[in-house]
């Protein structure tokens, strides 16, 4: 073995070591509410970080196109298994390296190519893969968008009912990435197999709650579902697919030679670990809380006088209509992002902003409810993220709000042990 693989990352790469050391000190320090993000445990970190990054496996458990696969069929094999278990599926892949390709994946196994998809619109809170002209799926699929209601701005399953019967779909997608209230799994499953279609969920961010029990679980209904597993599920980043056994076979063909080739054996180990940690009690307390601290920030933010889309929140999520007080979403994330607090712009239903501005932000609990906060953390939040919008150009309010994040955040230190180096020798400042 040569020398230099004995010397830390710190010697042999000082640049990539400082930029980890100062992103550690970024996610410790700040307050992190992008609705798609979380911190993941020790034990995750350190299967993701494992040997198995060095191992080739093409192929599934005890069917391989490469030898020296014993024990990563002990990973894949206690991932799938987990994974089933969790979520009371008949059959898991656990290979996708994201959600993306998840979607992809049951595409090509629902549809071809042409064929019609019923998708929930971007703008409405659904994802670039349902359907979007400029991904993979708008190009290669014709796509239908349906749409939450003007009224109320949920769902508008009648909507969903009179786009199938006019258009037969091959596949009706549901799921969200902006969409605050619970989603009626079996109405839509219902809808789909009225028409002859198939149905797929992608719980990417719900599936948390979903194992947890505290979101209407699609399996029983759908015949795929898939999802990103760093979410609220709290793992890795990476993607899975869960589906009804008659399906198993074209799916896993899809997935691999179909979508990818050599599965990442380490990140399948750091899920199977995410998995075990997510079918203990304590998951579900971390879920419920999470819910309570998205609905007490929202409650507060909104009796600050800004709108919430659709009144609320059922998960964990909300979304902040900024342009009720006269802010973009591009600018009242800037000014955000400039006090240690991190969200995204987002459009809102029927917006009348461009994408790059929006008229909405995305506000998400999974990550500080991961550090321990709960409601009291949730309405000291609440307040210093209404100075910020209520004053986005206001340097010493900023300030304030600076002094105001670094002592919440140091009631609940993160990755303490990871920072191994002074203030003084990183930049996060
Ligand atoms: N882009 C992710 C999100 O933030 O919701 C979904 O893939």
């Amino acid at each position: 073995m040569q020398k230099n693989q004995y010397r830390t990352l710190s010697e042999v790469d000082p640049e990539i070591f400082a930029a980890i050391q100062n992103e550690t000190k970024r996610q410790n320090e700040g307050l992190e509410l992008i609705a798609s993000e979380n911190f993941v445990s020790e034990s995750v970190l350190e299967a993701a970080g494992s040997v198995f990054t060095n191992k080739y496996a093409e192929g599934y458990p005890s069917k391989r196109y490469y030898g020296g696969c014993e024990f990563t069929d002990v990973v894949e094999n206690l991932a799938i298994g987990r994974a089933k278990e969790l979520f009371g599926a008949e059959h898991a892949n656990v290979q996708p390296h994201s959600g993306s390709q998840a979607n992809m994946a049951v595409y090509m196994t629902a549809c071809g190519h042409g064929d019609t998809i019923l998708g929930m619109d971007l703008s409405h809170g659904g994802h670039l893969t349902h359907g979007h002209p400029l991904n993979f799926s708008g190009k290669n699929f014709h796509v239908v968008p349906y749409h939450v209601r003007r009224e109320d701005e949920t769902i508008d399953y009648d909507e969903i009912e009179r786009l199938a019967r006019e258009h037969n779909p091959k596949l009706i997608v549901c799921g969200a990435s902006a969409y605050s209230r619970i989603i009626n799994f079996e109405r839509i499953a219902s809808i789909a197999h009225s028409v002859g279609a198939l149905v797929m969920a992608d719980i990417a961010h719900i599936a948390g709650l979903v194992a947890a029990g505290l979101h209407p679980s699609p399996v029983p209904h759908c015949d795929f579902v898939t999802t990103t597993t760093h979410k609220t599920l709290r793992g890795p980043r990476a993607g899975m697919i869960l589906c009804r056994e008659q399906f198993a076979k074209d799916l896993d063909r899809n997935v691999f030679p179909g979508m990818q080739g050599g599965p990442l054996v380490h990140i399948i180990a750091a899920k199977a670990v995410a998995f075990k940690e997510a079918l203990q009690p304590e998951f579900k307390s971390y879920q419920l809380q999470t819910i309570k601290n998205a609905q007490a920030m929202a409650q507060s933010i909104g009796d600050a006088g800004f709108r919430i889309v659709s009144g609320g929140t059922d998960n964990h999520l909300f979304m902040v209509d900024v342009f009720s007080k006269g802010v973009t979403g591009k600018d009242a994330e800037r000014a955000l992002e400039a006090a240690h607090i991190t969200v995204n712009k987002n459009t809102i239903p029927f917006d009348a902003n461009p994408p790059m501005k929006a008229s909405g932000i995305r506000i998400g609990t999974p990550a500080v409810t991961t550090r321990g906060m709960k409601e009291p953390e949730m309405a000291e939040i609440a307040r210093l993220i209404t100075e910020v919008l209520i004053a986005p150009e206001d340097a010493e309010s900023r300030r304030q709000v600076i002094t105001g994040v670094r002592e919440i955040t140091s009631r609940f230190p993160l990755y303490a042990n990871r920072l191994t180096i002074s203030d003084s020798a990183t930049s996060a400042d």
